[in-house]
């Protein structure tokens, strides 16, 4: 069976020919483009959105590129929505969660409902841009939409004429009750958002529709089903994570972001879990990400574009060379920090960050690429633990998946500063879990999420960093003493 997968991350837009059989999970990539935020001026400032109606039509060539499948499904990033009137029109463009229009915002909902409620009913993890707090900072422009869709969901509406939500990506937007696994009709007017904004759920494996009529003869596309996969992006990453079952295992879904954290079979939703800003979204099966957001990779792609816009030319592989030369652990950062989520200088607030912990900031372009690795490492060791303690469970293995496999330096710092082996693989795991989702739905047996995940260790290329040291609690102590090295 031979279906089509439209990954959306943050940093790169995929469309992918996956092939699944008995033995057989294969992906093909037929079309890829950049993706990134675009800023544009308005009165007194500036908005930064998405290039959506770029993305839709690279969608569309990507599909035309894909020949012939029998289904579709669509995956991208979180949160961020388009606002369709009654006509089914787009009013403006999506905006890109790091835009600044959600400053504050959170702190102004959490005065009328309590954090420990909103924790209790959405499971969430506090994030700026969360949907909640977008809509909130939108709320006077509300009145002229009749519907709120998902990236993904605006893309199959497109695709097909029919809107809804699919529901792993619905329980990123604090408006869903993790319990009830319905929307959070009361919360959602409470913070003065029109309920009949939020459009029907559907499940990850349901049928969205058929490619439109037109489309299929003005672009030649094929008059198939579009599947609704686990059309969050980080859901359709975990059916691929390969964890054998019975093993106590992690995962770190790494590219723009990392998602470090466990699946559970029910939310954790303890006053500790709160306390270490930890999420509870929803996965396929209904199983629970349980996690926490860590910035990401995307520290380091700014940071080359930082250097790039100077006029330096810069190649990845060249400097995470110079960084695997550079001295360990000579000063790292909490990435965490709020001043690493806007886009702008990340080399400048390096800097700036380690002189506030009293530490010597990098001079080198090597040591700057080191201290964002070695602090990304710190973070996942730091993120692991806290999901092992709060689940009450231990981590044997950690399964690395998405871009940052190829990253060899980070996967090996990865396993040194958790202190158990790394997995690492594979790279397209949202493209993988995406085709397997729609392969099921199809008829292509594999009945469960163990059977998926069995698939994927049979086929796929995965590598062992086994940990080789390094004092990492020393420097965990240096992100918050500020002690020099
Ligand atoms: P997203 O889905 O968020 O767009 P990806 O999972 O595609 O992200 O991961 C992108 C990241 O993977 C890049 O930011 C880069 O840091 C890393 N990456 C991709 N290719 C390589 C490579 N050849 N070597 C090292 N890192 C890489
Ligand atoms: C990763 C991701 C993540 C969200 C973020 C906005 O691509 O979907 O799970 O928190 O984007």
């Amino acid at each position: 069976m031979r279906v089509a997968a439209v990954d959306l991350g943050a940093s790169s837009g995929r469309v992918m020919a996956g092939t699944v059989g008995p033995g057989r999970l294969e992906l093909d990539e037929v079309h890829r483009f950049p993706n990134g935020p675009v800023r544009v001026a308005r009165a007194g400032g500036s908005t930064l959105y998405w290039d959506i109606l770029g993305i839709y039509r690279e969608t569309l060539a990507g599909l035309r590129a894909a020949g012939d499948v029998s289904g579709v499904g669509i995956d991208s990033w979180a949160v961020d929505y388009g606002l369709l009137d009654e006509s089914g029109t787009l009013l403006g463009n999506p905006v890109h969660y790091r835009d600044s229009r959600t400053d504050g915002v959170a702190e102004q909902v959490t005065k009328s409902i309590p954090l420990r409620e909103l924790f209790d009913v959405t499971g969430l993890q506090q994030l700026p841009f969360n949907t909640l707090y977008q809509l909130v900072s939108e709320r006077d422009r509300l009145a002229a939409a009749d519907t709120m869709l998902l990236i993904p969901d605006l893309l199959n509406y497109w695709l097909t004429g029919e809107r809804g939500a699919e529901r792993t990506n619905a329980s990123t937007t604090q408006l869903f009750d993790v319990r009830s696994r319905t929307w959070a009709l009361d919360l959602a007017e409470r913070a003065g958002i029109p309920p009949r904004l939020l459009p029907p759920l559907r499940e990850p494996g349901s049928r969205v529709g058929t490619i439109r009529a037109e489309l299929a003869t003005e672009l030649g596309l094929p008059e198939v089903p579009v599947i609704a996969v686990g059309s969050h992006d980080t859901a359709s990453a975990v059916v691929a994570v390969p964890a054998e079952p019975g093993t106590n295992s992690a995962y770190i879904s790494s590219g723009t972001w990392s998602l470090v954290g466990l699946e559970l079979a029910e939310p954790e939703l303890s006053d500790a879990a709160l306390a270490a800003n930890f999420t509870n979204e929803g996965g396929v099966d209904g199983t629970i990400r349980f996690l926490r957001n860590v910035m990401g990779l995307w520290v380091l792609t700014e940071t080359l574009r930082t250097w790039e816009a100077r006029g330096e030319r810069v190649e990845l592989a060249t400097v995470l060379a110079e960084a695997a030369e550079a001295p360990a652990l000579a000063a790292v950062v909490d990435l965490d920090a709020p001043e690493f989520l806007p886009p702008g200088d990340m080399p400048a607030r390096i800097t700036a960050a380690c002189r506030e912990t009293g530490q010597r900031p990098p001079e080198t372009r090597g040591a700057l690429v080191r201290c964002i690795v070695d602090s990304l490492a710190l973070a996942y060791r730091r993120t692991v633990r806290q999901a092992a303690e709060l689940a009450g469970r231990s981590v044997d293995v950690v399964h690395v998946v998405g871009g940052g496999v190829r990253n060899e330096l980070l996967c090996q710092l990865t396993a040194d500063a958790c202190g158990v082996p790394v997995l690492a693989g594979p790279v397209e795991a949202a493209a993988l879990g995406n085709v397997l989702v729609q392969a099921r739905a199809l008829g292509a047996g594999l009945p469960d999420l163990a059977a998926m995940r069995a698939l994927v260790r049979e086929t796929q290329a995965l590598r062992r960093y086994e940990p080789s040291g390094g004092d990492w609690a020393a420097a965990e102590a240096r992100l918050t003493t500020g002690a020099l090295a």
